[in-house]
This record gives C-alpha cells, sequence and structure tokens, in this order.
C-alpha cells in the first residue's frame, strides 16, 4: 500500500487488464481520461454474467429472464440515485451519455420554457455538448446567449461579472462542474446557489467530475446534472440525468415509443410518468449493469480518494511541465482536477501526441470540443494529459521524459 494512499495504485492497476500491454515495444501509459476511463475485469465480467445468463427484454416479458433483466435494469437506476446522492431513483432517467442528457433538457424543457427574448447563460468554458444543444435551442426559440468570461491561461470563471449576468432574463444557468480543456474545478454549489437565488434554474455538466470527485446534487442544489458511463469506468452509450421532480413535471416527452406510454389510441396517446416517459424504446440493459459495477467499484476506492490522487498527479505533472522554455500550462496552478493541458512552441499538438504515441505515451492533442475557448486563448489546439486512480508517478516521468524526447526532437 503506497504510504500517502488510502487504496493500492497497484492492486487497482491489476482490475484493469488493457492496462497490461505494450504499444510501439513500449509499456502503455494511458493518459486520455478525460475522453474516457479504461474498465476494471468487474465491469467487463458484469457485461458477460449479463449476456449469458440474463439477457431479455424490460419491463415487458413475464417470464423469469425478463423479471431479471428489469431487477438489474432498476437496481442500476436506483445505484446511480445513490452515486449523486438523488432523493430517489425516478429521479435518474437513463440515456446514452452527457451530450444526450444536455439534449433532452434541451429539447423537452427548453422548448417549453425559453422563449424569444430570453436569455441561456453559459461559460466560456462549455465543451461543445453543453453549448452546441443551446444554440440550437436559441435558434428555434429566439434566445439569446450569453457567456461567463474565463479569466485567461489561469482558466478561472470571472465570478466577478455574475451579478450582472444573473438577470432577470436569464432562465437558464449550465456550466461544467471540471473543465475538461483547462482542469478548473468550478465552485458549483456557489453557483447554483447564486442563480437559484435569482431564480433560474440550473444545469450541471458533471462529465468529468461524477467519477473523479464526490457528486452529490443535493448538496449542489442543481436543477439538472448530467453525467457519462464511459467516463466513471462503465461501458459506453450509457448514462445518465438527474432533474428535480418539479423539473420533470415541466417537460414534455423527448422522443416517442414503446414504453413510455400509458395508453395509446389512433387519436393520440398518454404518458408514464417520469422517468419512463423519457425512456422510449428498449434502453441500453446491459449498459446500465456495467455501470453499475462501474459505480460499486468506484466507491469501493472512494471519490475522495480517487479525487486527492487525480489532484496529486495534475499537479506534479503541471510543475514538471514547466521545464520546457515557453510552454504554456492551462487552467489554474493550485487546486486543478485531474487534467493538465499545454501547448508546447514549435510543436503542433497532433504532432506531439503521435511522437507520444511511437513512446507508448496515449494523449489527447486538438480543440477537446471546446473550439471557442482555444480561439479565446489564442491557441488551435492544446495536448492534453488525463489522469484517474489507476495512473502512477512513474507513469508521469515517462509522460515528461517524451515531452523531453518531442522536444528536443522538434526544436
Ligand atoms: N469530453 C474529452 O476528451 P459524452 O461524449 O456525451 O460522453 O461527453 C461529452 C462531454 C460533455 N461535457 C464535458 C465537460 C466533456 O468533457 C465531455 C466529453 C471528452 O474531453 C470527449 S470530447
Amino acid at each position: 500500500m503506497n504510504e500517502q494512499l488510502a487504496f493500492s495504485e497497484a492492486r487497482a492497476r491489476a482490475d484493469f487488464p488493457i492496462l497490461r500491454q505494450t504499444v510501439h515495444g513500449h509499456p502503455l501509459v494511458y493518459f486520455d481520461n478525460a475522453a474516457t476511463s479504461q474498465k476494471p475485469r468487474q465491469v467487463i465480467e458484469a457485461l458477460r454474467h449479463y449476456y449469458e445468463f440474463d439477457n431479455a427484454n424490460v419491463h415487458r416479458g413475464i417470464h423469469e429472464l425478463s423479471a431479471r433483466a428489469t431487477a438489474g435494469f432498476e437496481a442500476a437506476r436506483q445505484r446511480i440515485a445513490q452515486f449523486i446522492h438523488a432523493a430517489a431513483a425516478e429521479q435518474i432517467v437513463f440515456t446514452r451519455g452527457t451530450t444526450e442528457s444536455i439534449n433532452l433538457v434541451a429539447r423537452a424543457w427548453g422548448d417549453r420554457r425559453i422563449r424569444a427574448g430570453d436569455h441561456i447563460l453559459l461559460t466560456e468554458m462549455e465543451h461543445h455538448s453543453n453549448l452546441v444543444p443551446w444554440q440550437l435551442l436559441a435558434q428555434r426559440t429566439g434566445a439569446k446567449l450569453l457567456f461567463v468570461p474565463v479569466t485567461g491561461d489561469e482558466g478561472l470563471l470571472d465570478l466577478a461579472t455574475l451579478d450582472h449576468l444573473l438577470t432577470p432574463k436569464v432562465k437558464l444557468f449550465a456550466f461544467a462542474h471540471i473543465s475538461n480543456s483547462l482542469g478548473t474545478v468550478n465552485p458549483a454549489a456557489e453557483l447554483c446557489a447564486r442563480a437559484r437565488r435569482a431564480g433560474i434554474v440550473t444545469l450541471v455538466d458533471a462529465a468529468q467530475s461524477a467519477g473523479h470527485c464526490p457528486v452529490d446534487v443535493q448538496a449542489l442544489g442543481c436543477d439538472f446534472l448530467a453525467f457519462s458511463g464511459h467516463k466513471v469506468c462503465g461501458p459506453t452509450g450509457i448514462g445518465a440525468l438527474y432533474a428535480r421532480p418539479e423539473r420533470w413535471e415541466e417537460m414534455e416527452p423527448y422522443q416517442g415509443g414503446g414504453e413510455m406510454i400509458l395508453n395509446v389510441e389512433y387519436a393520440g396517446s398518454t404518458w408514464k410518468p417520469a422517468p419512463h416517459k423519457f425512456e422510449a424504446g428498449t434502453p441500453d440493459i446491459s449498459g446500465a449493469i456495467g455501470l453499475h459495477a462501474a459505480l460499486d467499484y468506484l466507491d469501493q476506492i472512494g471519490r475522495e480518494n480517487i479525487f486527492r490522487h487525480d489532484q496529486a498527479l495534475a499537479a506534479y505533472a503541471y510543475e514538471k511541465l514547466g521545464e520546457f522554455a515557453g510552454i504554456r500550462r492551462f487552467g489554474p496552478a493550485q487546486g486543478r482536477a485531474g487534467l493538465v493541458s499545454f501547448w508546447l512552441p514549435g510543436v503542433h499538438a497532433h504532432d506531439l501526441v503521435t511522437a507520444a504515441d511511437q513512446l507508448g505515451v496515449a494523449l489527447r492533442g486538438g480543440h477537446h470540443c471546446t473550439q471557442p475557448l482555444m480561439h479565446k486563448l489564442g491557441v488551435e489546439s492544446t495536448a492534453r494529459a488525463s489522469f484517474y486512480f489507476y495512473n502512477t508517478h512513474a507513469e508521469v516521468d515517462r509522460f515528461i521524459d517524451a515531452i523531453r524526447q518531442i522536444n528536443k526532437f522538434f526544436n
């Protein structure tokens, strides 16, 4: 057991078969966790068990396998509620992930509640998933988008502007809990409280936070919260949307089809209450079951422990990157989440990531789906290393060594 850690990195790594491989002749260093996390064997086993023993459609068949599949699916909903401390399982709707969750809110809530002349408040650091759906809503309704400014390379929200921005015209404030491009941890509870005092509905994009730090929707005081299963050690194609009961009441169905109806006539239909009203068609049953296993796995390590570990790796990497002349490191110097985004003079981020891959180090380079933020910072792209609990300080040393070699080659 590592002295500073409440869990064993080595034991955690042993649960991830994918990490035991070489890439281009080097032991893999997987530092692209903000894009997607790896999956422990417990999750892979839950998927295998489901397909080997329990596979059936949910809520439909009155037979043993369907009963088991339904029980597993609904238990996963309950587990998600517990994971984010929602008061009841009915407050959780399964989606394909953060992107679909936000689109669901924009359509099913926004189309009813947003009118021409209303304002929707976002921040300058939003992922395209928390920007484009609101642009589309603004086009449909005639609403206007406003943005909380980002301070510059240190990547903080300029909170002094918030009092002027939170006007009665603002109907929704949607923001990232943790920025995927900067590593900034936004004061989500404070932002929700200030919006709530002004009568404004809030949406928290928890794509980068849900699996990395404790997330409690009641403590945050948000109206909506979205996250993706694949970033929290779960399968791809599954995610969740939380909403307060009064918000679900305000929403019309997102999609129509089987499962979401109470009664259907040729002339019209009536709907089930939430959450089923928002889950038309056969859902991703195995995904939900795999996600349940992932949440159990994370909570057994403890999200406080994960956050502390990720932050320690990010602080170490941030400091080490300071040795490169002319480097720009984005996001706050202190208190950053588990990722470091940077720009090295003379090396395009794509070249850097391609060269790092040849050394077995998996990074991400590009605009990270935050193109307007890149333009604001005056760069086309950055390189990004993003960490998780199975990463080690020794891997950060490998990464820094790779950057040294790349820097030497290009400069
Ligand atoms: N960011 C990254 O490499 P989906 O694709 O729906 O699971 O998540 C979208 C999303 C929304 N908000 C934030 C803050 C995100 O970081 C992401 C996904 C990945 O940074 C892929 S672009």
